[in-house]
């Protein structure tokens, strides 16, 4: 059965609506992957092809692999709180922190060697079966001398890249293997099935990520996704306060502070999103107000207590992060879908 280079879908050209059409059996990508690299057309995007449960059944299948675990930098900030680890309790391990590029430019190296090393001596405690990790991105240019050294000392040429969708998986192999064939986008759910990739003596295989039901993503519409999710540098939006307040980003998040001194919140969101900030005692009127105009809103919000006395870094998966600095109450009204992740580590 012939399959999409890009994606891996079995290629079909009998259903114009299905997935895997091509006009002619002889090309080698499908339609959807062929409109989502030239045009970007995202018409075709979303499937429910994918379950978590056809990812493992594909990770089954290549039991003597090695496994290459890439993680979105934000999602490796609550890695210890993750149940990410727990399915691939039985295999080797690599870890990839991958987009190291999009943390604000403060975090320099040393920066991000300590706040990492912190969480990788966690996580090692728990999981034995991790055996290296690397932290890298996009525009690293030692990466593939490094990692194809690291398959020889670990004796690895059957490599299974895995995790959440949207990490970088393609992109990577695609960096290792030097080409564009295998199709990624800003989107998650681009690829679909398993595709095998031979390059000099190893066996890459790229697999569909794996879907987080406590990621933003998860819920949000091709629009709302494209406006709030990060991939470049964050500039953090920082407000100082000395009376109650409340922080919104549209309809997504809403924050309130009230201080019992001075305090401070700082935002690691998309920087082309302004934080909307308003008296606290304002803050339920303008929310009935612009209820209906908040674009980005989509379930309702739960609301989570925090009662701080010096410091508290929160991860909302798929939207950034948060920072609260001061002695103060906070109320973080988030979609109730996603778990909220404390980051131990001061950033
Ligand atoms: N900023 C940044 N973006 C990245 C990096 N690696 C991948 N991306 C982007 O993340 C998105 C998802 O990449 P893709 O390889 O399709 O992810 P996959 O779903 O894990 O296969 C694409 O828009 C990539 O350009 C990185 O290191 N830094
Ligand atoms: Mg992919």
């Amino acid at each position: 059965m012939k399959k999409c280079k890009g994606c891996g879908i079995p290629l079909q050209n009998k259903d114009k609506q299905g997935l895997g059409y091509v006009v002619d059996m002889e090309q080698d990508y499908c339609r959807r992957c062929f409109r989502l690299s030239h045009y970007g057309d995202t018409a075709d995007l979303k499937t429910n092809y994918v379950t978590n449960k056809k990812i493992i059944d594909i990770y089954d299948r290549y039991p003597n692999a090695l496994f290459v675990l890439i993680i979105d930098v934000l999602d490796a900030l609550c890695l210890k709180d993750d149940d990410l680890l727990d399915t691939f309790k039985r295999k080797d391990l690599v870890l990839i922190i991958n987009k190291t590029d999009i943390l604000p430019e403060n975090f320099n190296d040393r920066k991000i060697d300590r706040i990492f090393s912190k969480i990788l001596f966690d996580l090692n405690r728990k999981y034995s079966n991790i055996k290296a990790a690397i932290l890298t991105n996009k525009f690293e240019r030692q990466f593939n001398e490094q990692f194809l050294n690291l398959l020889d000392v670990l004796n690895a040429t059957n490599v299974i890249f895995a995790g959440r969708a949207n990490a970088g998986k393609s992109s990577l192999i695609n960096k290792l293997i030097q080409s564009s064939d295998l199709t990624t986008s800003i989107y998650p759910g681009t690829t679909l099935e398993e595709v095998e990739i031979s390059y000099k003596n190893y066996r890459f295989i790229d697999t569909p990520g794996l879907v987080d039901v406590n990621n933003y993503a998860t819920y949000l519409n091709i629009e709302k996704y494209k406006l709030s999710k990060i991939d470049k540098m964050i500039k953090p939006q920082i407000f100082q306060l000395s009376e109650a307040q409340s922080y919104f980003y549209y309809g997504l998040l809403r924050v309130d502070i009230i201080p019992k001194n001075k305090a401070s919140i700082s935002f690691y969101i998309n920087n082309e999103n302004q934080i909307h900030r308003t008296k606290y005692e304002n803050g339920d009127d303008y929310y009935q107000k612009h209820y209906c105009e908040f674009v980005l809103r989509v379930k309702p919000l739960g609301i989570t207590e925090y009662s701080i006395s010096d410091q508290k870094i929160i991860v909302i998966k798929g939207l950034g992060i948060i920072k609260i600095n001061g002695e103060c109450l906070a109320y973080v009204h988030s979609l109730a879908n996603c778990r909220l992740y404390e980051c131990e580590v001061d950033l």
